[in-house]
């Protein structure tokens, strides 16, 4: 097991190191279709390992230009209205997975419920991998399809999948949805994550477009 994790987790470095090809040639093949071995996920982690936190443990923490800052437990959110659709994930290196099951709140319902102050511009996401790390203006934050999952495939999140809660940004390229979510910070700016900063879109929609808002809402 932690042979197979360490493995994983020197692909990821090297997804790192040639990520602009790999956006290249992506985006340059029609995305998936012709791309080998489709419709299964493939598991990531930069770090090469997985943060084990169970479900007891679990803290979501949620801060900065908020009205009333809030430590969110599963129980907090599995209180919370709850959001399930079926939706593909898929990664911008060509992997696609149809009709994945998900469940989880909407992040708007989340943002909602403490207060956006004026002032606030983006969300940032913290990982309990302390590694990874993601952004997204407040608009996209507020796309009805962008939720807070502790549901997929028809079960609990696993630790692989980045449990117990990750997001799941589905109108845009897998690397959106960050996994083992610890925090939520509504800020000032944008802040490009891990993926970002080796290259990828800070705005990953689906079709490949690099602008803020959502050029295509059908797509999703
Ligand atoms: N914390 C964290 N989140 C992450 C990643 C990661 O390495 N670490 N990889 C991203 C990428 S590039 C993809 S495609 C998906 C993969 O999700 P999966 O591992 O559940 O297949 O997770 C995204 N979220
Ligand atoms: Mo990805």
């Amino acid at each position: 097991m932690f042979l197979a994790v360490a493995a994983l987790g020197a692909l990821g470095v090297a997804f790192g190191n040639s990520i602009q090809n790999i956006l290249g040639n992506a985006f340059g093949s029609g995305l998936g279709g012709l791309l080998p071995g489709g419709d299964r996920f493939r598991i990531y982690s930069i770090t090469g390992s997985y943060p084990e936190i169970s479900a007891d443990k679990f803290r979501l923490n949620v801060s900065g230009l908020v009205d009333r800052p809030a430590t969110l437990t599963m129980a907090d959110l599995q209180a919370m209205p709850k959001t399930s659709f079926t939706k593909a994930f898929q990664c911008v290196t060509g992997w696609r997975v149809p009709d994945v099951h998900w469940e989880g709140v909407k992040l708007s319902d989340i943002l909602d419920s403490v207060g956006v102050q004026p002032g606030a511009v983006a969300v940032g996401f913290d990982s309990y991998d302390h590694a990874d790390s993601e952004s997204l203006t407040i608009d996209q934050a507020h796309l009805p399809d962008v939720i807070v999952a502790y549901s997929m495939l028809g079960a609990p999140v696993t630790t692989a999948h980045g449990g117990p809660v990750r997001l799941y940004v589905a109108p845009m390229f897998g690397y959106k949805s960050l996994k083992w979510l610890s925090g939520i910070r509504v800020i000032d700016k944008v802040e490009p994550g891990y993926w970002e900063q080796n290259g990828y879109p800070v705005n990953g929609w689906l079709d490949g477009t690099t602008g803020p808002s959502n050029p295509n809402p059908e797509l999703t």
